[in-house]
C-alpha cells in the first residue's frame, strides 16, 4: 500500500530528526555524531572504551540505512529514504513489519539503557539525536501509555508501531520525536 499523505509527513518528519547536522541528507556523520552525543551524555570520555562501543552501536543504524543510498553518492536523500520506509513498512507484510520494527526498537532501547526506561534515559536520547529537548518530558508521558512512569520495550514498539502506521492527527506516538509540526 503507498504511503498516505499523513504518513509520508511523518517520515519526513522522522528523515528530518535523524539528519543531525540539518544539511538535508542522512550520512554517516550524522550517526557518528549521535553516537558521540550519546556517549558524551552517558558520561563516558572519549578514551574509555566504551565510548567507541556506543559509536559503533549508533553506526549499526547508518549500515541498516544504507541500502537505500540507490544512487551510490554516500548519503541518503529524503527521496531514498521515503522509497525504503515505502518497501520495509508500507509493502511489508504484517509479519515482515513486526519483525523490522521489533528489531530496531529492541536494539535503540539496549543501546540507551534497557527495558524499561527511565525519563532520564529518554532525555539523553532526545540529546543524542538533537530532538527538541523541552519536549522529552511530553514524549515520554504520552508514550508511558500505562503511566508508570517506566518506558517499557513493548510500550516503545506500540508507540513506533502507532508512528508509522497510525492515521490519527492526535494519536499520542506522533510525539515520539518531539511535536510533528515543529
Ligand atoms: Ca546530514
Ligand atoms: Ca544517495
Ligand atoms: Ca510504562
Amino acid at each position: 500500500m503507498m504511503m498516505t499523505p499523513f504518513q509520508r509527513k511523518k517520515q519526513e518528519h522522522y528523515f528530518k530528526r535523524l539528519d543531525a547536522d540539518h544539511n538535508g541528507f542522512i550520512e554517516r556523520a550524522d550517526f557518528e555524531e549521535i553516537g558521540q552525543r550519546l556517549a558524551t551524555a552517558f558520561g563516558f570520555a572519549p578514551e574509555n572504551p566504551v565510548y567507541a562501543q556506543i559509536g559503533a552501536g549508533v553506526l549499526r543504524f547508518w549500515e541498516a540505512l544504507a541500502p537505500a543510498d540507490t544512487n551510490k553518492d554516500g548519503r541518503i536523500s529524503l527521496d531514498e529514504f521515503l522509497q525504503l520506509q515505502q518497501q520495509a513498512i508500507y509493502d511489508a507484510t504484517p509479519e515482515q513489519f513486526d519483525a523490522h520494527i521489533g528489531q530496531s526498537t529492541r536494539f535503540i532501547a539496549a543501546l540507551i539503557g534497557g527495558d524499561p526506561l527511565t525519563i532520564r534515559e529518554w532525555r539523553i536520547m532526545f540529546h543524542a539525536y538533537r530532538l527538541p529537548e523541552e519536549h522529552a518530558d511530553e514524549s515520554f508521558r504520552r508514550v508511558d501509555t500505562n503511566g508508570d512512569g517506566r518506558l517499557s520495550t513493548e510500550e516503545l514498539i506500540a508507540a513506533v508501531r502507532e508512528f508509522e502506521l497510525s492515521e490519527d492527527p492526535n494519536a499520542p506516538a506522533n510525539w515520539l520525536w518531539g511535536p510533528l509540526d515543529d
